[in-house]
């Protein structure tokens, strides 16, 4: 509006007096206009925003579950540690988690003079997620065993915690989970003493973390005819290793587990399955230079973009055989079952933290002159997610103190089984409720919900891939046919035998 089309809407008619009178008033009521209007444009939208508080605190479910089940020397201490690490988790490691967002890794091939370095760059927020994770004991937890066959479930329920806030460090954690326990599941042979030590540390300059590469350009889910990577036996008892890894997650790492397939003198190898055997490589040396490893390039992702995977090029990568030959899928089925373990505990924490911001909001945001909190209907869609986390909550609880039981040899041959079977189940179906959560926890949010700047639609990004990686839904299934026809049929037995 200009100044003669407001005297005109306002129809005003005067002498030359009031002309000057009516005029400070004009140019008054004009300047408060433009002010208005100008904080209309910048000021676009005042909400509150949603927050988690203590999420140890605020998990009611987690912790009514933990004094049921725990005995109360456990709980006590547990408890305290738990209170600590919510804490540290809300002040200290969720802004670092939002700074893994926006700074995600980049890949530098070639440095300024021409020579091929294949860096992969992360930032300082990614490795002091690193640091967090040893001294919180993410992985020691459940190898020092001080909680007996509560340790697993107590590791479980701090990864549970972290995973939300860990801007995509839970990946590492869960394949270095499984490295473990492949180790560990051998023995720990003097020649991987080390690595074992190393990987359980709560010792920050001691931890490494674990790469699991098993997907080649042939696929990712048909391993057994998909793994095309050679080793060819070296004069002192070690492999070189000469392949192509298509997609491996944390390719910052320091060691991982691979498949390969054992050349004979002749240079044939076994195809299928049986010609499998799993190895254990250190990434870079001790100067930090690649062990016969080029980056082909880092993937552009859909989500977790806070970590780097990327396409390996293995050129005589140097590597130690670990199981059995031919035994190499067998050998990282322990790997497998982890990370499927790990694959629920995101899966869960991503559904809790989304409902739990959802719920902050329907206590905050005002519609239709009230609450969100109090339109039956809004609240009849969040209850209906609630009831799916703490379904998958349960079921997550199960399977963790199972497998503590099983790992301190005080499992019954029926929880061995059922813990066989529970694990892809709870795989297959936690995958894919987190993604139908997370999309209808971000529709109670209306438009908000869908702006980058929320932190909402990460969430989801890095949800979709839970029903994809380590297992999709169809091959997961099969695994329960797998576990079914090994044991002929008991599996299910034990299952029903249970539900009942
Ligand atoms: O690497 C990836 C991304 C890493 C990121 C991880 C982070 C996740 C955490 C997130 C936290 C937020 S993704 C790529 C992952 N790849 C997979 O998951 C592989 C998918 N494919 C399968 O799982 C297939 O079912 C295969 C590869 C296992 C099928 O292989 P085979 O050779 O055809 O299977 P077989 O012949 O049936 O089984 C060979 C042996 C058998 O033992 P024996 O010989 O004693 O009878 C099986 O019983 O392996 C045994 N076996 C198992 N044992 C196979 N699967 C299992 C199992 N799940 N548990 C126990």
């Amino acid at each position: 509006w200009n100044r003669c089309q407001m005297l005109s809407i306002k129809g005003i008619n005067r002498t030359v007096g009031q002309e000057q009178q009516a005029g400070m008033k004009e140019k008054q009521v004009l300047e408060d206009l433009e002010t208005h209007l100008a904080r209309r444009e910048t000021e676009a939208l005042f909400q509150e925003q949603p927050e988690t508080g203590n999420q140890y605190l605020e998990d009611t479910l987690l912790r009514s579950y933990l004094k049921t089940h725990l005995p109360p020397k456990v709980l006590e201490e547990v408890h305290r540690d738990l209170e600590r690490f919510g804490n540290r988790l809300l002040t200290k490691i969720q802004p670092l988690s939002w700074e893994c967002e926006l700074n995600p890794p980049v890949f530098q091939q070639y440095d300024a003079w021409g020579r091929r370095v294949d860096h992969i760059h992360t930032c300082s927020a990614w490795r002091r997620m690193k640091e967090i994770s040893a001294e919180e004991g993410l992985i020691a937890e459940a190898y020092e065993k001080r909680y007996s066959n509560w340790s697993r479930l107590y590791q479980a329920v701090k990864l549970y915690l972290f995973s939300s806030s860990s801007g995509g460090f839970s990946c590492p954690l869960a394949m270095t989970d499984g490295a473990a326990k492949v180790i560990e599941s051998l023995g720990i042979p003097g020649s991987l003493k080390n690595a074992f030590d190393r990987l359980t540390s709560r010792d920050p300059e001691k931890f490494w973390t674990s790469g699991q590469w098993m997907t080649e350009r042939r696929g990712g889910s048909d391993v057994a005819n998909g793994t095309e990577t050679v080793a060819r036996k070296q004069p002192d008892g070690t492999y070189r290793l000469y392949g192509f890894k298509w997609f491996t997650s944390a390719a910052d790492s320091d060691v991982t587990l691979t498949l390969a397939r054992i050349a004979d003198a002749e240079g044939q190898c076994t195809q299928g399955s049986r010609g499998l055997s799993l190895f254990f490589l250190r990434v870079r040396d001790e100067e930090g230079k690649l062990n016969s490893i080029q980056v082909q390039r880092l993937k552009d992702k859909l989500g977790t973009r806070q970590m780097a995977t990327a396409e390996l090029c293995l050129q005589g990568t140097r590597a130690e055989l670990i199981s059995a030959e031919g035994r190499g899928v067998a050998a990282i089925s322990n790997m497998l079952n982890i990370t499927r373990v790990h694959n629920v505990i995101g899966a869960v924490a991503a559904m809790r933290r989304m409902i739990s911001l959802s719920r902050d909001y329907a206590r905050k945001r005002v519609a239709f002159g009230k609450l969100l909190k109090d339109h039956p209907l809004h609240m009849q869609t969040i209850a209906r997610m609630e009831v799916q986390v703490r379904g998958a909550f349960l079921l997550l609880m199960e399977i963790v103190r199972l497998l503590g039981l099983a790992e301190t040899n005080l499992a019954s041959e029926q929880e061995q089984l059922l813990l066989r079977l529970l694990i892809p189940v709870a795989k297959l179906y936690t995958g894919k409720q987190a993604s139908a959560v997370a999309v209808e926890a971000m529709e109670s949010f209306g438009g908000q919900g869908y702006m980058e700047d929320t932190g909402l639609p990460v969430i989801l990004r890095d949800a979709l891939v839970l029903s994809i990686w380590e297992g999709t839904t169809n091959i997961l299934s099969l695994d329960v046919l797998r576990s079914l026809a090994k044991s002929q049929g008991q599996v299910m037995a034990v299952f029903l035998s249970t539900v009942q």
